[in-house]
């Protein structure tokens, strides 16, 4: 392989990884408490990478639901076990992450179109006990 070629795949690849241009991460950090989240509103920016931790402070488990948002370079740390959800109910979530007492896990998610989107948890009865949010996404 000629030098030149090979100075360029090293360039190609420290530009990869860095992503390129380098975008900031939005990082958010909220505790999930029975039968709360300490931040209710979350606003964060379209199109930039958005690391989001959650602590349990409760005493049962806690997720963080969007049903539907439009998503891309999804990570969570902890998505629950399977059978965490309603038998019968297997919902598709854009977003998911769940915590157990006193645990703290993180959900990696980059947002894509502005808007309002709501926030609730999925454990049973929680959503209705009032464990709901907002994530609103600006341009
Ligand atoms: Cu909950």
């Amino acid at each position: 392989m000629p030098q030149k070629t090979i100075i360029i795949l090293a360039l190609a690849a420290l530009l990869a990884g860095c992503g390129g241009t380098a975008q900031p991460t939005t990082e958010i950090s909220l505790e999930a408490s029975d039968f709360a989240y300490s931040t209710p509103s979350i606003t964060v920016p379209a199109g930039q990478p958005v690391t989001l931790t959650m602590h349990n402070a409760g005493a049962v488990e806690h997720d963080f639901v969007i049903e539907k948002i439009n998503v891309t370079d999804v990570q969570a740390s902890d998505s629950g076990p399977a059978a965490h959800h309603q038998v019968g109910h297997a919902p598709e979530y854009d977003l998911h992450f769940f915590a157990k007492s006193g645990e703290t896990e993180t959900l990696e998610f980059t947002a894509l179109e502005p808007g309002t989107y709501q926030i609730f948890c999925s454990v049973e009865g929680h959503k209705e006990a009032g464990m709901i949010g907002e994530l609103i996404v600006v341009e």
